[in-house]
């Protein structure tokens, strides 16, 4: 049901409302106001970029606007120093006057004279820059329409999860997911790094990890690992689009790939063979050996160290192979080394079922159909003080087929159809967990079907720009007969960009 034939036909009155909406009204996600009014800014061939003088942070936020816009306006557009004048202007302002636009929030006012963008921090400025770039047409006249915009995130946390453990991805491609997430105002990338099927992060301190355990994937691939430069290069990359990468090892299950490079680390201390099939739930590092807190602690340590964010994610889920007892005890040891190296935990929703350390936040991926007991002790967790990032597996899979006619993907959630991922308000989603405790939503592409970039794109796009609307937007905001109209006026820009989105039949497409 791909390409063109199914697509909605000219004359159909949704695309009629697709092409009448205005710019303003088209981004994406969209803002907690903006309003269209007055003659707007063209730009000239003698427009330039003007950044706060002496702030190298904010002319490099100028140089990659500056990238993005040369191409599709065709303008030189020089960034230069300067407070004021005319032309596009990044300025940050912590007065009185934009208190209200917070950590992440911006002003972008366009008259005649300017495009103004102000903010109180770089990060507001980058954002700012994404929802400029969104009111130019992708290619053709380089006019900003007249207005005003004034706005701020509803979440802290708006992350994507991928996993390059069960497929192999390079930091190159990693790389051009941050940038196709960043324009959406994404601020989280969650990397799984290690599971069963591979271990895909070089450690020091024991090399057999990425150069046996990063040797393997599902369905019998190369596999692959990055040094840690490359790691690090990967967060400087995504640090300069104000995105803040969350590292995962998962521990105690989802292990084997470890346990398969160092045989000391069974139980039993024996050898392993590699495992590129698809179950879970089958490994568990060996609680009660003292070699395995040698393993927990080298590995946070070194991870800690090359990433500058707040968290270290530990994973913490399907621990089917690990008792109560020994998966409290080991959990209690893990956290305890995070808090160590400086990190904040984040660990999926079944550390609620422990002890969550002080801090400690719950990542949360049930569904419709989770056992309320489940949830309630989230809830339990929840009332203790613990934060929750939402990744309703049912709505915020990224690896759930759209519907049956969807090439790669798993079904143990149900189909996830493109307004099932956005109709729904992570203020209220999970009984238990009043908005004030949730601090964002993230969605989760999971890889064991998906083994390539073509796959990645097609089970991404366009269901993420939805849950980036979710963690961004006001509640108000949302509406799904408006939404499905500005996805689609956002599918010119994701074909200009080369984005291999699913031309879901849900939305009408110009
Ligand atoms: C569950 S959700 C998993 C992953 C799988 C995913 C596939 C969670 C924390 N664990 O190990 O890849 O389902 O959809």
């Amino acid at each position: 049901a791909e390409g063109g034939t199914d697509d909605a036909r000219p004359g159909d009155p949704d695309l009629r409302r697709v092409a009448e909406l205005a710019p303003y009204e088209r981004v994406l996600p969209a803002p907690a106001m903006a309003q269209s009014g007055g003659p707007g800014y063209r730009l000239r061939p003698a427009t330039v970029i003007r950044t706060a003088p002496g702030d190298d942070e904010v002319g490099r936020i100028g140089e990659l606007l500056a990238r993005q816009l040369r191409g599709p306006t065709g303008v030189p557009l020089p960034v230069v120093e300067g407070a004021g004048g005319s032309g596009i202007l990044l300025r940050i302002d912590k007065g009185e006057d934009t208190e209200g636009l917070g950590e992440e929030g911006y002003r972008l006012e366009s008259t005649p004279a300017a495009v103004t963008m102000t903010a109180r921090t770089p990060a507001g400025l980058f954002h700012a820059a994404q929802t400029l770039r969104q009111l130019l047409p992708v290619s053709g006249a380089a006019a900003v329409p007249g207005g005003r915009i004034e706005d701020r995130p509803r979440f802290a946390y708006r992350g994507a999860l991928l996993d390059i453990a069960r497929h192999f991805f390079t930091v190159e491609q990693v790389k051009r997911y941050v940038d196709q997430l960043a324009q959406y105002k994404i601020n989280t990338l969650h990397l799984h790094l290690t599971d069963d099927q591979g271990w895909r992060l070089e450690i020091e301190s024991w090399p057999m990890l990425a150069a046996y355990g990063g040797g393997s994937e599902v369905g019998g691939g190369p596999g692959g690992a990055w040094t840690m430069d490359e790691y690090r290069e990967l967060v400087a990359y995504a640090a300069e689009r104000y995105v803040e990468v969350v590292p995962e090892i998962d521990m105690p299950g989802h292990t084997h790939a470890a346990l398969a490079s160092y045989a000391d680390l069974n139980c039993d201390g024996k050898p392993r063979d590699r495992y590129t099939g698809t179950k879970v739930g089958f490994s568990s590092l060996c609680v009660r050996k003292a070699k395995t807190y040698e393993f927990v602690d080298d590995v946070l340590r070194e991870v800690a160290e090359a990433t500058p964010g707040r968290y270290l994610h530990i994973g913490g889920d399907e621990a089917h192979s690990t008792s109560a007892a020994d998966y409290t005890a080991f959990m209690d040891r893990a956290q305890k080394a995070v808090a160590v190296y400086g990190k904040q935990v984040v660990a999926w929703h079944q550390l609620a079922g422990a002890k969550p350390a002080p801090g400690a936040v719950l990542q949360w991926w049930g569904h419709d159909r989770t056992p309320a007991a489940e949830k309630a002790k989230v809830a339990a967790a929840v009332r203790a003080g613990h934060k929750v990032v939402l990744s309703p597996a049912d709505r915020a899979y990224l690896d759930m087929k759209y519907d049956k006619s969807t090439g790669p993907g798993l079904v143990w959630a149900g189909y996830v159809p493109v307004r099932r991922s956005y109709a729904w308000d992570p203020g209220t989603h999970v009984s238990g967990v009043p908005e004030s405790a949730v601090l964002g939503v993230e969605a989760a592409l999971w890889t064991e079907t998906v083994d390539s970039v073509v796959a990645l794109e097609h089970m991404a796009f366009p269901r993420v720009l939805g849950l980036a609307e979710l963690g961004w937007s006001p509640a108000t905001a949302l509406d799904w007969d408006r939404y499905r109209l500005r996805l689609a006026a956002q599918g010119p820009r994701m074909t200009d960009q080369a984005i291999g989105f699913h031309r879901a039949q849900e939305v009408p497409w110009p």
